[in-house]
Parts: C-alpha cells; structure tokens; sequence
C-alpha cells in the first residue's frame, strides 16, 4: 500500500528535511503533495529525481490526502490542520500550536509510541530540543526514575528557519569584510530588536512568557512532562541561541530517583534505541553539531558524575535540529502510524 502525503511548508528548513527524509527512508508514498505559500506555488521541489510542482496550501489542497506533515509554523497549523483532519488526513504537526491540548498525542516514537493510537486527527511532534533530550533520558527514566533535570541548550540557528541561516552567513561574511550586518531575524523574527547572532551568543529563543522564562524553556518544561506521562518531573532550562547552522547541543543535568552506578548508565545509553554514545574525554571524543548534523540519532557524551548530588549525573547532548529534532521524528511517526494500523 502507498499513501498520498502532503509536506505543508515545503520550501522551508524543516519541509525539505522532511521531503528528503521521505525519500531516504523509502517511505511508501505514492503521491507527494508540497505546500507552501501562494509565493511559492509553481515553484518546484526534488522528489525520487523528478521535479514536483509546489501548490498553495489551501484547505482544498488536502483531498484525497493521506498523511500531512506540517511545519509551517504554528499559525498555519491551526489554520489547516484541521482542515487535513476533517478531509481524512492523519495530520503530524511539528508547530507548537497543539502540543499540549490534551486530546492531540505529543510523541517521541523511541518514548511513548503507544500514544500514537489514541490520535483523534492530529499527533504533535515536539519542540527539537525536547526531542534530543527525552531520547537520551529515556532509559534512564526507565531504570532510575528522574527527579529533576537542569539544562542549559546551545541552539542552532535553523530552528529559526531558513532565514535565520542566511542572516548567519550573510552577519559572517559582512563582519570579515568589515561591512555592517544585516539585523532581520534573530533572536526573534517577530519582536522589534534584533541583534547579531553571528560572533555572539544569544540567550533567547523564541518569545518571554510571563514567568520570565522563554517559550522555547516553557517548551521543554511542559512536553518533557508529558511525552514521560509524569507531571512530577522538574525541569529548569535555559535556551541559548549559538552561532551555529544546524546541530543543538544541549548540557543535561539530571537528579535520579535512585542511586546509580556510572558504567551501567554507559550501558543503557549505548543500548537504548536512537542513541549513539561518544564518550572519552581524554582521547578528546565528544559529540559536535559539526560532526552531528546531517545524522539521524541523537549523540551522547561527557557522562559523568555530578560531584556534590550521589544522584546527579551530566550529559552532554547533541542532536540534528532539522532531522531527528524536526523531520525525522515528524516521518517516524507517520511509519509507527503505518505499523499500528496494520
Ligand atoms: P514559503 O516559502 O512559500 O514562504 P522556514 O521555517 O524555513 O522559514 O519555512 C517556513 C515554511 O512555511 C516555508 O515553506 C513557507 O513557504 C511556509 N509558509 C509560510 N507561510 C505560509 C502560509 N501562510 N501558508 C502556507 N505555507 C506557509
Ligand atoms: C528553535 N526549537 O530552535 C526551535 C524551533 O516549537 O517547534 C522549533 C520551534 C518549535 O528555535
């Protein structure tokens, strides 16, 4: 059987990931239906070595439309994704606009695959920083049970999206000729100030929410809670724009519930699913976005004891924002979808 599947932002940072993905991991579609904005309709995209014709995603767009990835932004996921689920799509949405409505499954398929049946149309796929570090907690959750975890990310700047990349090449190449930048994008496209992100760091992404924190800390507060289906679970994080084109890192501290014993934690992480580790600080292996990006498993590194907490332990993470953060998240959930349903 194949299916008829709608990438809706497809000329985007993550779209094309997604289209990509599709293709790499042979899913099986029988038609791929890209959608953009209307300014980029008849524009076309690389699929399986033709050349396929971009059209507006419109609600009529999703007829006959078997699976619709979204990542268009949030705004054009509330608009349309209920449009798709009315027209009988199963709708994978990678904006934030229905992580947490509490009838939509939030899902990590390496976590809580299960949650994927209880689907009424919709089925979010998390924030990308959330993703990477629910991968890598996850059989430690399992053997140790989590207490609370302190993470402090260092993100790429294609979570901003495709702009955002540019704006980081464009800042490179104007400070090393001695041009004045260009300040469109970051650290929030929307918001009035920008400031340089290339040379820099930035500790903001995405918008404040009234308690201080940003949306995107909110983000891995909430849907870490509830992809782990465990409301007691701390989390304090701290989300730090770096200038890098794609791979987040992230430093994860994590308090177990029990005491644990350090070679048995490399263990697990070398044999839970979706992880690689890459572990030897004195040969200096440790995982990079340079190296990361473009692979699909989430990296883990510097294990180590928490010096003070006897169940403290950290971590460093990494993972490729756009795939396993993004699309390939997004594609193994529409093949989990697949599986359940046969
Ligand atoms: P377009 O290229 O036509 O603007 P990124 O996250 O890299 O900025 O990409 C955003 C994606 O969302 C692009 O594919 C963009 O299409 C798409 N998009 C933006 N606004 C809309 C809209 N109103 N309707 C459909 N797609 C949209
Ligand atoms: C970033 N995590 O790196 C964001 C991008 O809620 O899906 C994805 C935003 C989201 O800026």
């Amino acid at each position: 059987q194949t299916y008829t599947v709608a990438v809706v932002g497809a000329t985007g940072a993550v779209g094309e990931q997604m289209i990509k993905t599709l293709e790499e991991r042979n899913f099986p579609v029988g038609e791929l239906k890209p959608l953009a904005s209307a300014r980029s309709a008849g524009t076309t995209v690389r699929f399986r070595g033709q050349e396929i014709v971009v059209q507006e995603a419109t609600p009529e767009a999703f007829e006959g439309v078997d699976i619709a990835l979204f990542s268009a932004g949030g705004g054009v996921s509330k608009e349309l994704a209920p449009e798709a689920a009315k027209r009988g799509a199963v709708v994978v949405d990678n904006s934030s606009a229905f992580r947490m409505e509490p009838d939509v499954p939030l899902v990590v398929p390496e976590v809580n695959p299960e949650e994927i049946k209880k689907h009424k149309g919709i089925i979010a796929n998390p924030n990308c920083s959330t993703i990477q570090m629910v991968v890598a907690l996850k059989p430690l959750y399992d053997r140790y049970g989590i207490e609370r975890i302190i993470v402090s990310t260092y993100q790429a700047v294609s979570g901003s999206g495709a702009k955002a990349m540019a704006e980081l090449e464009a800042q490179t190449r104007a400070y090393v000729n001695g041009d004045e930048m260009p300040l469109n994008v970051m650290p929030v496209a929307k918001l009035d100030k920008h400031y340089p992100i290339a040379f820099n760091v930035i500790p903001q992404c995405d918008v404040a929410q009234e308690n201080g924190y940003t949306f995107e800390e909110m983000k891995m507060v909430n849907e870490t809670r509830k992809i782990f289906g465990d409301e007691t679970i701390g989390v304090s994080a701290t989300c730090v724009r770096v200038p890098v084109l794609s791979g987040h890192s992230e430093s994860v501290y994590v308090e177990l519930k029990s005491d644990y014993d350090l070679d048995e934690v490399r263990e697990l992480l070398q044999n839970a699913p979706g992880v690689i580790v890459q572990d030897d600080i004195f040969e200096q292996i440790y995982p990079m976005p340079a190296n990361v990006a473009g692979r699909t498993e989430v990296f883990v590194g510097r294990i180590r004891r928490d010096l003070t907490n006897p169940r403290g332990l950290n971590l460093w993470v990494v993972a490729d924002n756009l795939l396993k953060g993004a699309a390939t998240n997004a594609v193994q959930i529409a093949e989990k979808w697949i599986a359940f349903k046969a």
